[in-house]
């Protein structure tokens, strides 16, 4: 990983690129101080209507490994694997997060994917952001509070490029941009580690 160092608006903040082909991917591992990110982390485990969504893969129902909710501004509709999501109303922790995202990206995210990953068999299977109503290239900002987790990289094209990965602490902001979602996946793979739960909240523009 390639270290940089700057201040934004007053921040130190300590940025690190991940240098993988056709994607702009950076890593703020202290986006949010330790307070501060404890302060979210309880209140978004409290505040946020968390659902259990199912998914059906040949012919058989379950329950998919995590809980989910999705907030935005009204009539910002979301679907993923068959999954049609409606929007909750933003709160206050979400907009304290979404605000201190502009000092980092030029975009007014007007949506946002969160979940919980409650023990080590939650997870989340590999995937990219690819659909449509995220337009072309998303930038994606993806946030995580609580426990450490494994965020692993995979080329779409298996002839190509090796796997990459890192590891997303609390508090930190993964940023992923440029052509991340057209030629890679990621996931979250289960640990049979003794692990905390922890929140990922992965902030996203539709366009429609
Ligand atoms: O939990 C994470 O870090 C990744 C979440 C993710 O990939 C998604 O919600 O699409």
């Amino acid at each position: 990983m390639i270290d940089q160092q700057f201040d934004l608006f007053s921040d130190n903040l300590t940025v690190k690129q991940l240098p993988i082909a056709h994607a702009d991917i950076n890593y703020y591992p202290n986006f949010f101080d330790i307070n501060t990110s404890d302060f979210l982390y309880q209140k978004l485990y409290k505040q946020v209507k968390w659902q259990q969504d199912y998914i059906t893969l040949y012919g058989q129902t379950n329950p998919i490994p995590r809980l989910t909710s999705w907030y935005g501004d009204e009539g910002k509709i979301y679907t993923y694997s068959k999954i049609t999501m409606q929007p909750h109303p933003w709160n206050e922790p979400l907009l304290i997060i979404k605000n201190k995202l502009k000092n980092i990206t030029k975009v007014n995210f007007n949506s946002v994917l969160i979940n919980l990953y409650r023990d080590g068999k939650d997870s989340v299977a590999w995937h990219s952001d690819d659909e449509p109503e995220l337009g072309e290239n998303p930038v994606i900002a993806s946030v995580s509070f609580g426990e450490t987790r494994r965020f692993m990289f995979k080329p779409k094209d298996k002839n190509n490029y090796g796997k990459s990965e890192l590891n997303l602490s609390h508090g930190s902001v993964l940023l992923m941009a440029g052509e991340a979602q057209k030629y890679w996946l990621h996931q979250i793979p289960k640990t049979s580690k003794q692990v905390a739960p922890r929140i990922n909240l992965t902030f996203r523009y539709i366009i429609n």
